[in-house]
């Protein structure tokens, strides 16, 4: 085995020696699984001592015989299992969603009794039509609920081969199911509604029409290549460099990102979601952690030339593995690209008479993923100017129920008699920061008009109002759009030529954090999302916002755990966590699949650079 970067993602090979380890320790005997393997990253000092530290996977391992759960690390170097951890589930928190448990609901669900009587209540014999969806249970009390492993399983009516089953809710019925006991533990069965008839199926000549021929082609060439090196998992470009990352849980990951060997984040990722939504009754219950309870990068697609990225692309495959712990590759999972992007910088000069523009290019790095019903794909963008920008594309389906005909309060209808329920869709950024090096702080700038006085009599006055956020506590912020609410990332080490901090500033954009009240069930175990920020010092072993262990997790884990101790930010080596994404009210036009909706956020360098960094841009043309 050659020796990889201690932050390259764990390989095929590497997978199976971690699995021999386990084995020959005991740990994997018949029916334990893994609900997740990956690499356990070496912590930033044995990374930074340019040594090659201890080469670690960490898996979780459930026992689908008794429920039994524990966290376990292996040393590859070492060829030894370094700690395991048994989890006391109703306490910790459940293993995430296996891939055989979406066959297994199935088969469960559809042999029991009181669920298959409520089925053929409503008019289904023929079960061979019926989808089922497990959906990650949350914890909301009930002890005969919580103390489980389970899911929730609601259904779906599908025609025919082709036809999209999310077009035809079986609303009001749903079941149990204890995925240790492999039963029905209870059926719920709470009111009846027509299931929606309208063919949602976007692919068949009768729903969508004939395909439209009057888009002409349009390519893209570069025939000299790209201007990007790929050498291993290291990227280069235009002064940028970074390694790339990937795994199971939180998909794709960047590194060590410096721009003209300026370190800028030592670490960048989206490590949690939450999707809630805002039906209260019936299904008060919905709400996925796509990465922490299915694992986002497990599902990550296989990426197609000329349909998914267009031009020069590189593509990286990534390695995962089934829960037999048995590598998958993943073919063309990450794509690296080149795009134009306009106009970068323009004038022309009413007194020298100097004409000039130039284009802006941006490197891409991104993949795509599809979590039930929604796809997202991940984009990371990095600008000539300095700019980094990350952009989530969600796209897919939405989630469906019945409409019933007198309204529905918290839902749009789509199609007649179909639901898609309000909700919303909020991302973790975990951004390990690093201008211009590790000792780092944050200030929170607004901009704000003053009021007519002696010092400005004409009210005109514009100016910033700069709070330095010394402490965790102080840090948990949420945006405000009516101030231009943005986070400044300054070095405490180093200065520009105006003796000024160098920093990069973070640019969210406003939308609301978590809706559901702070004293329900989910707002304790969705704390990352009741904020827009967190700012943590950092620590290795604080990775996931939602906590490690998300799937059933009674709450109180991840950031709000993190910063209870109110640790010092100021100067220090500091890690932000950045919610942001879309509350969604679907349309019509949402459906039957949804045109990309963007969120994201931006950081621009502030005071990072001397002046604009891109007057060495040449025009893009002889004539230009
Ligand atoms: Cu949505």
């Amino acid at each position: 085995m050659s020796s990889p970067h201690p932050l390259d993602p764990a390989s095929a090979e590497e997978y199976l020696a971690g699995r021999d380890v386990m084995a020959a320790a005991g740990l994997l005997a018949e029916p334990v699984r893994f609900a997740y393997y990956g690499l356990e990253e070496p912590a930033k000092d044995e990374v930074l001592a340019g040594e090659a530290p201890d080469r670690r996977l960490r898996a979780y391992l459930v026992n689908t015989g008794t429920g039994e759960s524990s966290d376990v690390v292996v040393s590859l170097t070492h060829q030894k299992v370094v700690s395991t951890r048994t989890l006391d589930p109703p306490a910790d928190g459940q293993m995430p969603i296996l891939d055989s448990d979406f066959a297994r609901v199935d088969e469960i669900t559809k042999a029991d009794p009181d669920w298959r009587a409520a089925m053929a209540r409503r008019g289904y014999h023929d079960l061979s039509q019926v989808r089922t969806c497990p959906i990650t249970a949350g914890a909301f009390g009930p002890p005969e609920d919580d103390r489980r492993r389970m899911v929730r399983v609601l259904s779906f009516i599908q025609e025919g081969e082709h036809d999209l089953a999310w077009a035809h809710p079986v609303d009001g019925l749903a079941a149990y199911v204890d995925l240790v006991e492999n039963k029905v533990f209870k059926v719920t069965d709470e009111f009846e509604l027509p299931v929606p008839a309208e063919s949602g199926d976007y692919d068949d000549e009768a729903v969508r029409g004939p395909h439209r021929t009057t888009l002409k082609p349009i390519e893209i060439t570069q025939p000299e290549g790209p201007s990007f090196t790929l050498d291993g998992y290291a990227l280069s470009w235009q002064g940028w460099s970074m390694r790339i990352g990937f795994d199971a849980r939180e998909g794709l990951s960047l590194h060590q990102v410096s721009l003209q060997d300026r370190p800028v984040l030592y670490r960048a990722s989206i490590p949690e979601m939450v999707v809630p939504y805002g039906d209260p009754k019936f299904r008060h219950w919905q709400a996925y952690f796509d990465t922490g309870e299915y694992l986002v990068g497990k599902w990550a697609n296989a990426l197609e030339l000329g349909c998914d990225c267009l031009g020069e692309i590189a593509y990286l495959d990534a390695t995962v593995t089934d829960e037999g712990g048995q590598p998958r590759t993943i073919p063309n999972a990450i794509c690296i690209h080149e795009e134009d992007f306009g106009i970068l910088w323009k004038h022309t000069d009413i007194f020298n008479g100097s004409a000039q523009s130039r284009r802006q290019r941006r490197l891409v790095v991104s993949y795509f993923t599809t979590v039930g019903n929604y796809d997202y794909g991940f984009y990371w963008y990095f600008y000539l100017d300095g700019t980094i920008e990350l952009e989530v594309k969600a796209t897919g389906v939405l989630f469906t129920s019945a409409y019933p005909q007198d309204g529905h309060p918290y839902a749009t209808e789509v199609a007649p008699g179909l639901a898609a329920v309000i909700h919303q869709h909020l991302f973790s950024a975990r951004l390990d920061v690093s201008v211009d090096g590790r000792a780092n702080a944050v200030e929170e700038v607004d901009v704000s008009g003053l009021p007519i006085g002696p010092d400005n009599p004409y009210g005109n006055a514009i100016v910033q109002q700069v709070t330095r956020l010394t402490r965790e506590s102080q840090a948990r912020r949420r945006t405000d759009g009516s101030r231009g609410r943005t986070w400044r990332i300054i070095s405490t080490e180093r200065s520009n030529r105006f003796g000024r901090q160098t920093s990069y500033t973070l640019y969210p954009e406003a939308g609301p954090a978590l809706l559901a009240d702070p004293d329900s069930p989910l707002a304790a175990r969705a704390g990352f999302a009741a904020n827009h920020l967190w700012v943590t010092r950092y620590n290795p072993d604080q990775r996931w916002p939602a906590g490690d262990y998300v799937n059933q997790n009674p709450g109180g884990a991840g950031l709000p755990a993190f910063t209870a101790g109110d640790r010092d930010i100021d100067g220090e080596d500091i890690v932000l966590w950045h919610t942001f994404g879309p509350t969604h009210v679907p349309r019509p036009e949402d459906w039957p699949v949804m045109p990309v909706a963007r969120c994201g956020f931006v950081l621009k360098p502030t005071g990072f650079f001397e002046r604009n960094p891109t007057l060495d841009v040449a025009p893009p043309a002889d004539h230009c």
